[in-house]
């Protein structure tokens, strides 16, 4: 185990979702599943924790969903925020509380937020020109605005925010800026507001995070803070015109809201609050140890803004970690609820009933720690039946039915032990340790490895000493066997409970034990002889084809109607006519590509080496949005192979690479058919 500072009490907060959608696998992969891991597991310790959840109520991503719904905004809270709060009951997300920011006390805690820094003159008042929409006369805040992000030209960037690469925006930065009310053009109005003078945070954000954070951050989030902190802050608005909101708690703000990223964060505040009137130790006290569990499109809001305003208000704690996780994919495209690109948590309780751990299994075994990953319903399949059937739960019930059938389901005396048991023993000792130390780190992919490599450690052991065979010439050895395997089945229902609650409990429930802390995981004998065990009950069962054919066929049919909308979506119109000749004076070869990497500091380029049948050449590509290096290596692409060499970020690019651009922005390979060799000349 490595030394952990020592904390007396943790808050751990999850990012609250937006209530104008249902909570997707993304969402759990990304944060809810390893919140609840880390809270668990610190509940085990003993420690002293709240877990933080709630609706994200405010904001236009809310008025907007209220608009096309034509309903109101509180409609549309209350219907989600029911939604999403159930789901996440069902699932076993173990929060303390689960709040709303629509509430009172969180008016009542933002506001007073504000005021507290508005008093001390810490914001920046300014009159600035806003977008407004003549046809409809509303000022167009964040969402309302669409439009080309500046950094990395993804044309569907919101007036706050590009999904796409993360960057938080002003609105007027936006490239052909539209109004998503009318759809016309804005046009600049002059509007009062209070802006957050980040600029002036920016020493110290430099010396609390990019010095004091260097080791124990994420390089994901670590990088992303440089990288914004490098670009230089600018003050930043935290008010708006718009009605659905906290009220901006000073005279002459008619008609004013705070942002919603100024009153979100606030939320957990609030929430914890209405947790406990002991709230203030939670938040003031610097031995808490404060922990955001966010998706990486939140990172500017919970390393930088959020911090700047904790600090600037002056009495509360600042965050000890952020391990924010990249996204989550669905069957190799982006989740999105827009395109309904997503597996919904309360669909998936309602399809697979009982299943919960499953799916925190496999979004755990496969959880986008590092980089973005992809989910997919034959690996969710592969997982279910090959690790959770095959391995866990196939050792536990052959434990227990071995136990009832040999020893009437009592506890049989554990002998003498062999080589072979001392070894197991032994090795059982060190897993706990080896959990919680990739727990603390925040690696719970690393984690659960070491929980199944428990599971696989007892099967081993079952299949080398081979009990079924001895009984008749020695049972007391096969007493021993099993007394050992017991002991194993024990020891994962405590160290499983942080990843698989539901499991954990069954377990216990068939060996008759009590949940344990996590110190007595290294007890190694929890159970005596003579005591009496439970009849076996399956942990998991095969999931069959035809349950993951149904959700494929889902996923199809949405596609198909995406497709269909997107076929009324305006497509390029086409270019001038050209002659033979411009055309057969292009090279066009198929090629593979052997390696790629991204070139550091651009959001969008990557570095391909390709096979081209003429040779092995580097090709810097404009496809790093679209694709991780890992999933575009040994693709066979179609390369313009006598286009001029260029630099780029100082590599010779000598080529590029035929892609598909769809109408909205998002890059295909044009992949030849199979059987092309490279070199191939494509006309
Ligand atoms: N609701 C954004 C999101 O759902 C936002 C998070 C708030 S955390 C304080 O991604
Ligand atoms: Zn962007």
């Amino acid at each position: 185990m490595t030394d952990q500072p020592v904390y007396k009490r943790y808050t751990v907060t999850s990012a609250l979702p937006y209530a104008n959608g249902p909570i997707h696998i993304g969402h759990l992969a990304g944060v809810y599943v390893p919140a609840d891991i880390y809270v668990r597991f610190l509940r085990m310790n003993g420690e002293d924790v709240v877990f933080i959840g709630g609706s994200d109520e405010h904001g236009v991503p809310i008025t907007i969903k209220a608009l096309q719904q034509g309903v109101s905004p509180q409609d549309i809270v209350d219907k989600y925020h029911g939604i999403i709060k159930k789901s996440f009951e069902d699932f076993g997300i173990s929060f303390d509380i689960y709040s709303r920011t629509s509430n009172k006390v969180h008016h009542e805690t933002a506001s007073e937020f504000f005021r507290k820094m508005y008093d001390a003159g810490q914001f920046i008042e300014k009159v600035s020109q806003q977008y407004y929409d003549e046809a409809t006369g509303h000022f167009l805040a964040d969402r309302y605005i669409t439009g080309t992000c500046p950094h990395c030209g993804n044309e569907r960037a919101y007036g706050d925010q590009c999904e796409n690469c993360g960057t938080s925006i002003n609105a007027t930065d936006l490239i052909n800026p539209k109004s998503v009310l009318s759809g016309n053009p804005p046009v600049l109005r002059e509007t009062k507001h209070w802006f957050l003078p980040l600029d002036q945070y920016e020493p110290w954000l430099r010396e609390w995070i990019l010095e004091g954070h260097k080791d124990d951050w994420k390089s994901n989030v670590y990088g992303q803070c440089k990288s914004w902190i490098d670009q230089g802050l600018q003050p930043r608005a935290v008010t708006r015109d718009l009605d659905w909101g906290v009220k901006v708690p000073v005279e002459g703000a008619a008609g004013k809201v705070l942002y919603v990223w100024f009153d979100a964060p606030i939320g957990y505040i609030s929430a914890t609050k209405e947790l406990t009137p002991d709230w203030e130790k939670y938040w003031k006290d610097k031995e808490t140890k404060l922990v955001h569990f966010i998706g990486k499109d939140n990172i500017v809001f919970h390393c930088i803004i959020f911090p700047s305003m904790l600090k600037g208000e002056g009495t509360y704690i600042l965050p000890e970690n952020v391990p924010a996780n990249e996204f989550l994919n669905l069957e190799g495209d982006k989740i999105s609820t827009s395109r309904n690109w997503a597996v919904w948590l309360h669909e998936y309780l309602e399809d697979f009933p009982g299943k919960q751990d499953v799916l925190r299994y496999v979004l755990t075994a496969n959880a986008p720690e590092a980089k973005d990953n992809d989910f997919t319903w034959k690996d969710f399949q592969t997982r279910n039946n090959s690790e959770l059937v095959a391995i866990l739960g196939n050792f536990v019930n052959r434990t227990i039915v071995l136990t009832e059938k040999f020893f009437l389901g009592r506890v049989p005396e554990q002998g003498a032990l062999t080589e072979l048991d001392r070894a197991a023993f032994e090795e059982m000792a060190l897993i706990p340790g080896r959990i919680a130390d990739s727990i603390h780190h925040y690696r719970f992919r690393e984690a659960l490895a070491e929980m199944m490599n428990l599971a696989r450690l007892g099967n081993k052991y079952l299949t080398e000493n081979e009990p079924w065979k001895l009984f008749k010439s020695d049972p007391a050895r096969v007493a021993t066997i099993l007394n050992l395997s017991l002991q194993i089945c024990a020891q994962l229902s405590i160290v499983g409970e942080p990843f698989l609650p539901f499991t954990a409990a069954k377990i216990r429930t068939m060996l008759n034990l009590p949940q344990f802390s996590w110190a007595d995981a290294t007890l190694l004998n929890w159970l005596r002889a003579g005591d009496p065990i439970n009849t076996p009950e399956l942990l998991f069962d095969k999931i069959e084809y035809p349950a993951i054919e149904a959700q494929v066929q889902r996923l199809l049919n949405t596609k198909e109607a995406n497709a269909a909308v997107q076929s009324k979506s305006p497509v390029k119109p086409g270019k001038e006519a050209i002659q033979y000749d411009d055309f057969s004076r292009m090279d066009i070869r198929a090629g593979t590509i052997l390696e790629a990497e991204r070139v550091p500091k651009t959001d969008k380029l990557m570095k391909l080496k390709i096979d081209t049948g003429l040779d092995q050449r580097t090709v810097v590509s404009g496809i790093a949005h679209f694709f991780s290096p890992a999933e575009v290596i040994g693709k066979q692409v179609c390369i313009l192979v006598n286009l001029a060499p260029r630099k780029l970020k100082g590599i010779d690019s000598q080529g590029m690479i035929l892609m598909a651009e769809n109408p909205d922005g998002t890059l295909l390979f044009v992949t030849p058919a199979e059987g092309t060799l490279n070199g191939a000349d494509v006309k």
